[in-house]
């Protein structure tokens, strides 16, 4: 294709030049790609029959953005800002026909164009700071000058796209068609040129150029970003297209630009976004196997995880059978689902129609046969194996052949309860977060015997659910709640020698955080933990305590800490620090001043040399995809880029040192290093290398 190169083809339709650019998947703005645009913008501007000009892509998007693989290498000219220079040079119409995902640089591209023409479905946005960066290419100039500094500071700081109407209505697009757009964009620059009407660069507008509302509103967008650069600088190169003439402004954006792409925490958030699509692949499942149909699905418990999964399905338009043991427990099911969606929709997030479509996928019964025609059944119901064996013998028989059988669970043993079924082959895990219609995170448990078509069934099914599917094998807490035990026991261990809850937290947070573990505990409610330890026959002393004093965190508004009715703000307790005090004691602990890095040493490491045994048995496949667990699922700041990422920054042998170090102050054996840790410790590798 292309008759400039590989990837751009310049063709004429009458007077107008018609540039397609196809680089699949995502036509990232490679160098063969600017190089390419660069001569068609050449060719249009040298020939004199040419009056107008369309930039397009092929395949299923507008540009993407810049190529993220190239960021950290040596700069290719042209750059981004030599083909956005020659587009603004052009004295004839430039047109960009935007469809997919026009995002980052093909966003800034298309605002260097004199117009855009969008097809319906399409999504403008610049997501540069979810890659800890900012729009590297005057973004953060043309924007603010478009639809004013404040919504423009929103789209940067989110890093969210719009969809068209939006756009159309902000003036971002000037035309949204139905119809063929490479023909709507040809014919919006024939009418342009017969108009005559005149070419305004965005660059050159300042109208919308008001300060008034900025400060609050860049105080309000990055209250909740602490520890990340990104924001901070978007904020600054915005303010600066208030306050600085064009040129200045783009000067600065460039500068930002440089000192993020070169910076530890957007290297992190590169390294989880390409894990994140690694994830996805599971190395012996080749493409060529092809998931199951799902149209329809089942969920078994309408508690909390349940109606969350529910809803699951019904945002991505599956509509789902909710079966719940009695009425009365389907009807408290339903009504919290209810309410969760009248939330949403009271703070804008969804539409009340759309709300009232969603809630209409939803079907309550409480008959376990009803699930027979559903290409999946999700079983959420109580984390007890005999419970769950129970309703996988009934699924076994109810069920249609073929339908994929997942269970919910967070702990137990898949392969055991599977075999509660003569199919154990379309058995499987998918544990979801609390709340299931928030969190990100699907861990798809594969099962001994699961077939390769359920697993990629389930991986296809977990992003169309707009999950992050990681498949991992089957152990005790798989691979999040498996590490996140060894940080509990930790926990345990500091408060006893000498730390409290709120400053075990507040390490915590300041590490990047958005809650330490004893808040955490609190919020998921310390009675969960403890059934189970009793059941395993297992001890934490301090929070069996708790628990033992009916202290079961916020559910009760006493846990590690007290909280206000109505209120989720966690005040230390002076009972708690009288119960870890005299618990010490009890046990003849002197208890010593522990400071923030010992802290975050004792929490960070032993969860690192856990996944290091996790790695070591195959529960996971990659590093990445335990970064990627910890980042969607349990809250790991994104700019560290998850606890093997973060160890390899740190260097496994100063991590081996630090672990032996407090395995030898007889602080428990599982801190020894891992063989694994060990090994590439001693061949001065890291866990990604
Ligand atoms: N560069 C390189 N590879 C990319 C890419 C990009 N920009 N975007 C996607 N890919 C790869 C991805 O790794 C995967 O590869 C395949 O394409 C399909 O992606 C100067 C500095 C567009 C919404 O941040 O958000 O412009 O796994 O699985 O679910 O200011 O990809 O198949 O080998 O995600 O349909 C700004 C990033 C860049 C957008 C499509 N742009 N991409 O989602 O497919 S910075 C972005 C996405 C920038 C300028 C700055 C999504 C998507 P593989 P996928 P998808």
């Amino acid at each position: 294709m292309g008759s400039i190169n590989a990837s751009v083809d310049f063709r004429r339709d009458g007077e107008t030049a018609v540039v397609i650019v196809d680089n699949p998947p995502v036509n990232a703005l490679k160098h063969e790609v600017r190089a390419g645009l660069v001569e068609a913008l050449r060719r249009g501007h040298d020939d004199t029959a040419v009056k107008g000009i369309v930039i397009a892509c092929a395949g299923r998007t507008f540009f993407a953005g810049a190529e993220i693989t190239e960021f950290g290498k040596p700069p290719q000219a042209p750059s981004l800002h030599d083909v956005i220079a020659a587009i603004e040079a052009m004295q004839k119409p430039v047109v960009a026909a935007l469809h997919g995902t026009a995002l980052g640089g093909g966003f800034e591209l298309a605002l260097a164009c004199h117009f855009r023409v969008a097809a319906s479905g399409t999504r403008v946005g610049l997501p540069e700071v979810k890659l800890g960066l900012l729009p590297g290419a005057g973004g953060t100039q043309r924007l603010p000058r478009l639809i004013g500094p404040e919504k423009a500071l929103k789209m940067i700081v989110t890093g969210d796209p719009i969809g068209a109407p939006e756009a159309l209505s902000a003036g971002i697009v000037d035309e949204i068609t139905e119809g063929d757009l490479t023909n709507a964009a040809i014919s919006f620059a024939r009418r342009v040129i017969a108009e005559g009407r005149p070419l305004t660069l965005v660059r050159d507008r300042d109208d919308k150029l008001i300060g008034e509302g900025f400060a609050d509103a860049a105080e309000e967008l990055t209250r909740r970003l602490r520890g990340r650069e990104a924001p901070a600088a978007c904020v600054e190169a915005v303010r600066n297209a208030i306050v600085l003439p064009f040129e200045e402004g783009l000067k600065r954006e460039s500068e930002l630009f440089r000192r993020l792409v070169a910076g530890d925490q957007s290297k992190a958030q590169r390294h989880i976004f390409f894990a994140e699509r690694e994830a996805a692949k599971i190395p012996d499942v080749p493409g060529a196997i092809k998931p199951r149909p799902i149209a329809s699905a089942a969920v078994i418990g309408a508690g909390t995880m349940g109606g969350g999964i529910a809803m699951c399905f019904a945002n991505a338009g599956i509509p789902v059978t909710l079966v719940e043991t009695s009425r009365d427990l389907l009807r408290k099911g339903l009504d919290r689902v209810t309410t969760n969606y009248r939330t949403t929709v009271s703070r804008g997030g969804l539409a009340a129609d759309e709300m009232e479509r969603r809630v209409g996928l939803i079907n309550g019964v409480t008959e376990l046969d009803a699930v027979g025609t559903a290409d999946v059944v999700v079983e959420a119901v109580f984390e007890e194996m005999d419970v769950k064996k129970r309703v996988f013998a009934d699924l076994d028989r109810i069920a249609k052949p073929a339908a994929l059988l997942a269970t919910n669970t967070s702990t137990l043993d898949v392969n055991e309860i599977a075999l509660a079924t003569v199919r154990p082959q379309d058995v499987l895990g998918t544990h979801f977060f609390s709340p299931a219609n928030v969190m990100r995170l699907l861990e798809i448990v594969r099962g001994a015997q699961t077939s390769l078509d359920a697993l990629a069934t389930a991986v296809a099914l977990g992003r169309r659910l707009g999950k992050v599917p990681v498949t991992v094998g089957v152990c005790y807490g798989f691979v999040g709640n498996r590490m996140l035990a060894r940080r509990s026991v930790e926990t345990e261990r500091l408060l006893l020698e000498g730390a409290l809850p709120q400053e075990i937290d507040a390490a915590i947070a300041r590490f990047g955080f958005p809650m330490g573990p004893c808040g955490m505990m609190d919020l998921a409610g310390l009675d969960v933990g403890w059934r189970i330890r009793q059941g395993r026959g297992e001890r934490a002393v301090i929070e069996d305590a708790l628990c033992e004093a009916g202290h079961y965190g916020q559910k009760t508004g006493r846990g590690y800490f007290r909280y206000e009715a109505g209120s989720r703000t966690p005040i230390p307790d002076p009972e708690v620090e009288k119960l870890i005090l005299e618990t010490s004691s009890r046990l003849g602990i002197n208890r010593r001043p522990i400071g923030e890095e010992e802290i975050v040493e004792r929490m960070i490491l032993p969860m690192i040399n856990e996944g290091a045994r996790i790695l070591e048995e195959g529960i996971a496949a990659r590093p990445g995809d335990i970064d990627v667990i910890w980042v969607y699922g349990y809250g790991w700041p994104v700019w560290r880029g998850g606890p093997m990422y973060y160890a390899d920054q740190l260097g496994l042998a100063h991590i081996r040192d630090r672990l032996t170090y407090y395995a030898d102050q007889s602080r428990g054996e599982t801190l020894r290093p891992a063989p694994l840790l060990q090994r590439l410790a001693g061949q001065g590798r890291g866990f990604g290398s």
